[in-house]
């Protein structure tokens, strides 16, 4: 029998089919059992990674996943801390928000820039829909990121501001989206490579929200090369392996004035002669930063109890 052995890159992922990038031809092919969701949410695969396939007379069999660059990891909703991974060997993260519509959850801004971090993926702040945005909140948003030392982009996908230099950012690179729904993530997929055509929907004019337009994640070739990872609107995120240490990797200016904490081992919660806490009072650390911080500080301590 005819059969060779080489790799293809997975585009994306459903229950029982994967779509597969091989010898330049997309193809589809039925998942193995052993390679399914599992009763516990787990899956082998995730959009990004390379895989050894054989190529048979009744075509392509699946071998296995080879090891990963990076990842970027979520922990299952819920009480178990098991993985759910969105893409994996990435060159960076655009971590996506709307200024306005939805309203801007800070807290998930840092909980996706945490979770890149941890994974090891490079990542950057996209804030989207500054033509509904006031002046004041777009210097009040650029001043929290500044001082986070995180580089953020303002956008409007509808007035096209700022478009041309992130078209620049994905040439050549495999960049995820990531982000709550509706603040735009298929329209500038739609944006940055003509004819995607991806679907889009309103946010609602009564809850504020979006409605979940996008239902998986895909990678999408771009015509200059590259590719760009499209994915569903997260309603929330915890990052996936988060302890005490590693939480810091995205909270750099939390770091910086720990010099300051009289105890070596303070962790910026409660102590006596804290330096960061003095930092949030004085207002040279943001106090949403400093919120987010001090809550996944908690479940960090509740992940190390049951690890
Ligand atoms: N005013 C304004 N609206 C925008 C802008 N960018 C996107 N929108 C609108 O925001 C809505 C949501 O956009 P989508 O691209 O579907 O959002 P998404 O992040 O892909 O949402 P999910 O797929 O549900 O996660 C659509 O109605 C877009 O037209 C912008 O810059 N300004
Ligand atoms: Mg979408
Ligand atoms: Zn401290």
């Amino acid at each position: 029998m005819n059969s060779t052995e080489d790799t293809g890159l997975i585009l994306w992922v459903s229950n029982d089919q994967i779509r597969i990038l091989h010898q330049g031809i997309e193809k589809e092919v039925t998942l193995p059992g052993r390679w399914r969701l599992t009763s516990f949410g787990q899956r082998p695969v995730a959009p990004g990674d390379i895989v050894n396939v054989k190529e048979k007379d009744k075509g392509l069999s699946l071998i296995d996943v080879l090891p990963r660059r990076n990842e970027f990891t979520r922990k299952v909703a819920g009480e178990r801390t098991l993985p759910q991974v969105a893409a994996a060997n990435i060159d960076q993260v655009l971590v996506m928000a709307a200024i306005v519509s939805p309203r801007t959850s800070l807290g998930l801004i840092d909980r996706l820039l945490v979770t890149a971090a941890i994974g090891g993926v490079p990542s950057q702040l996209i804030l989207n829909k500054c033509d509904l945005a006031s002046k004041s909140r777009i210097e009040e948003l650029w001043q929290i990121y500044s001082s986070a030392q995180i580089p953020v982009h303002f956008i409007s996908i509808m007035t096209r501001e700022g478009v041309e230099p992130l078209k620049i950012m994905l040439q050549g690179k495999l960049t995820l989206l990531a982000g709550q729904s509706g603040v735009g993530k298929s329209s500038l997929a739609n944006v940055v490579q003509p004819g995607l055509d991806l679907r889009t929907g309103e946010v609602s004019s009564v809850t504020g929200k979006g409605r979940h337009v996008t239902t998986s994640a895909r990678l999408h070739p771009l015509n200059g090369g590259g590719w760009l990872i499209d994915t569903p609107g997260l309603r929330e995120c915890a990052p996936y392996g988060l302890t005490k240490q590693n939480l810091l990797f995205a909270f750099p200016e939390i770091e910086a004035n720990a010099r300051d904490c009289k105890f070596r081992n303070c962790l910026h919660k409660d102590e006596l002669g804290c330096g960061v806490m003095v930092a949030v009072e004085n207002g040279d650390i943001p106090e949403p930063r400093y919120e987010t911080y001090r809550k996944l500080l908690i479940e960090a301590e509740m992940n190390e109890r049951k690890y």
